[in-house]
């Protein structure tokens, strides 16, 4: 076993560096409930104002900021029309229908991205005894297509076409932050596009704890309400929140080298033999691999990997991710290259 697992689970395993602590720890904290903590206050206006937007709220998670923001938008048996291969849809313990009780329509999208023909058809006519279409989710970049970005000239349609329909529009944008930076196109640009906006603080940003959703003044002072609800209303969050400020202050920019070390472990990755990746997909800092053609279970192939010091998570069916972070170096990321060509061939 090596001594020291190169972990490439996800970017959220990252752990705060000693100058993130320090600004912690120097953070200056009031009662946030009552909306007293300056450091909160000071993020939520630093966060509405990179997106453009009148306001904004810290919230626990990044389920936890589309959850709220679902609730918001929906009442009870109406439709919300999300792609397939959703976050919201895969892996947020059906929230949707637990906390809001609306129904997901899936639609199937190119490398996570839905066209506004598909989402048209996926519109209910307003019949009676049909669901209310109220509100579309994009995300942005799409985890499980591998850190896809959507393109801006479809979000464009869809956010017209939206608004011609009165159907909100929410960005699930934990990796907006990403896509910003490999495009050049500024978060409150993207964000401009959509009714309210997720983004997280602790994927590729290396914050502790925290996302961060915005909109209108009055969506989220609704919001607020929510939050309340679920358990969400914190005390002294000052301390979360001076880590979000650092690293929206420090860590945006070098989001491009944990692109770099993706596009060099993809390369490397995809001559193994087996390991089958759209090369395509790999536009920011998440790999996702099919492993069927090496015979072998994904979950067998994440023992060996462990073996040789790696760790890869499960991606989609019968696949694996890799996610390069801040917390691995290029070195590492050319070891964990060499380990995995031993582990999976
Ligand atoms: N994604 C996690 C896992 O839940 C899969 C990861 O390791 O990538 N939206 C998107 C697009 C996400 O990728 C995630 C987390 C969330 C929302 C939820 O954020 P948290 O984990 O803070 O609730």
């Amino acid at each position: 076993m090596a001594e020291r697992l190169i972990d490439l689970r996800s970017d959220t395993v990252t752990k705060p560096s000693p100058a993130m602590r320090e600004a912690m720890a120097k953070a200056e904290v009031g009662d946030d409930v009552f909306g007293e903590d300056p450091t909160v206050n000071q993020l939520q206006e630093r966060v509405a104002a990179l997106l453009g937007k009148e306001a904004a709220l810290f919230v626990a998670s990044g389920t936890m900021g589309n959850q709220v923001c679902l609730k918001v938008h929906t009442q009870p048996g109406d439709e919300v029309i999300a792609e397939q291969g959703s976050h919201m849809f895969n892996y947020e313990t059906g929230g949707a229908a637990f906390l809001s009780s609306v129904q997901l329509h899936t639609v199937p999208g190119t490398h996570g991205a839905m066209t506004v023909g598909a989402i048209e058809r996926a519109v209910r006519p307003a019949i009676y005894y049909m669901p209310r279409t109220r509100l579309i989710c994009l995300e942005n970049t799409h985890n499980r297509a591998g850190g896809t970005i959507y393109p801006i000239t479809l979000i464009h349609e869809i956010s017209t076409f939206a608004r011609e329909h009165q159907i909100a529009l929410h960005l699930d944008g934990a990796r907006l932050w990403n896509a910003s930076v490999a495009t050049g196109i500024a978060p409150r640009d993207y964000a401009s596009l959509f009714d309210s906006v997720s983004v997280c603080l602790s994927k590729g940003l290396g914050a502790p704890v925290g996302s961060v959703i915005v909109g209108s003044k009055e969506f989220i002072e609704e919001a607020r309400h929510v939050r309340k609800i679920l358990g969400g209303g914190m005390r002294q969050a000052g301390i979360l929140a001076a880590a979000g400020l650092y690293a929206l202050e420090h860590n945006i920019g070098r989001l491009r080298e944990d692109h770099e070390k993706a596009a060099y472990l993809a390369a490397e990755l995809s001559t193994i033999p087996g390991v089958e990746i759209d090369r395509e997909s790999v536009q920011t800092n998440i790999i996702i691999m099919s492993v069927e053609k090496t015979g072998k279970q994904p979950a067998e192939l994440l023992e060996r990997l462990k073996k040789k010091g790696v760790l890869f998570s499960h991606g989609n069916f019968m696949g694996l991710r890799a996610v390069t972070h801040m917390d691995v170096s290029m070195e590492e990321v050319r070891e964990a290259a060499r380990a995995a060509r031993d582990a999976l061939a």
